[in-house]
């Protein structure tokens, strides 16, 4: 994690390498990586708390990196989440990352999933929280095998989700505050019908909505439950492989896209020509290849055209 953290030039091609590294030689499936979204305030990080708890009492470590949209990072933790640490302090099977949203590692490869990949090499789960789902910054349905939406009573948000699409997008969804009970229940069924007019992805998968209390610890067994069931079902499908390889794939393309634009991008042949290369290439390899074509694009950028 220093490693990667570390932003002089010399490092960031270590740090790049020791990526793909450990991509390609943890063992599939490796360790389930579990995204947390939804609104501010809907209580991802309360119900992150509560499923570490969850997942150490079911014997298993685990790893988390809490992205934060807004703090600026100060001393390597992010001022809100001091209090979290400390929660889980001296217990080695849990480790605790928080960075700010627009951290990238040299300015590229974004940080959030240099840490899901270092800790999925390291621990049995790995948990992200994170605003923003379906937009380029910070988009954790990339990163994620099980995502998880975390929704509240009388969300006006809930809404704002679907009139945005993208309710194919979670596998399960968490109505947290259980425990204000009529509301709560509510919001439940109205998502329920909102999934049953979705488009979905043709799959076995039907996305459950788990009434929650992270505060009171009501429903965590539950969704718990429900995360390895969605990972279980991802292996045996064998989607797990195909998400994992399209979420990567993605991250390439956009962070070159945010770097270099579309202007870039046409001069190594367009988007459609870097899919294409893409697909022929070692998937366990996009930290490299995202560097290698960013100096194929500035090499190019810097030739006079035509
Ligand atoms: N009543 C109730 N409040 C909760 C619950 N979970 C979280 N909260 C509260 O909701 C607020 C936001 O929680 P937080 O976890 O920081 O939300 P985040 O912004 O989504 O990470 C805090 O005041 C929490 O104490 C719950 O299950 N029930
Ligand atoms: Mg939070």
């Amino acid at each position: 994690m220093n490693l990667v953290d570390d932003s002089r030039p010399g490092r960031r091609e270590q740090a790049l390498a020791l990526l793909d590294q450990l991509e390609s030689e943890t063992p599939a499936p490796g360790a389930p990586r579990i995204g947390l979204t939804g609104a501010p305030g809907a209580g991802k990080s309360t119900l992150v708390d509560a499923l570490l708890r969850e997942l150490r009492r079911r014997g298993r470590s685990v790893g988390i990196v809490a992205v934060d949209p807004s703090s600026a990072k100060s001393g390597g933790a992010l001022l809100g989440d001091r209090v979290r640490v400390r929660a889980s302090a001296g217990d080695p099977e849990v480790f605790f990352r928080s960075m700010a949203a627009r951290e990238r590692l040299g300015g590229l490869a974004d940080a959030t999933r240099a840490g899901v990949t270092v800790l999925a090499a390291v621990f049995d789960v790995v948990l992200v929280e994170t605003v923003g789902v379906g937009q380029s910054e910070s988009d954790v349905s990339r990163l994620a095998d099980t995502l998880v939406y975390v929704a509240q009573p009388g969300a006006g948000d809930l809404l704002q989700f679907m009139k945005a699409g993208l309710l194919e997008l979670p596998d399960i969804f968490a109505v947290n505050k259980a425990d204000q009970g009529a509301a709560a229940r509510r919001t439940a069924l109205e998502l329920e019908a909102g999934l049953g007019l979705g488009e979905r992805e043709a799959s076995q998968w039907t996305p459950p909505v788990v009434l929650v209390s992270a505060r009171d610890g009501l429903g965590i067994r539950e969704l718990s439950d429900a995360i390895d069931s969605h990972f279980a079902s991802l292996v045996e499908s064998g989607e797990l492989a195909l998400r994992r390889r399209r979420g990567a794939d993605a991250f390439v393309i956009e962070a070159l896209e945010r770097r270099y634009g579309s202007f870039g991008l046409d001069r190594i042949g367009g988007r459609g020509a870097l899919e294409r290369r893409l697909r022929v290439e070692p998937s366990a390899a996009r930290y490299g290849i995202v560097a290698a074509l960013a100096r194929e694009i500035e090499e190019a950028l810097a030739k006079p055209r035509g």
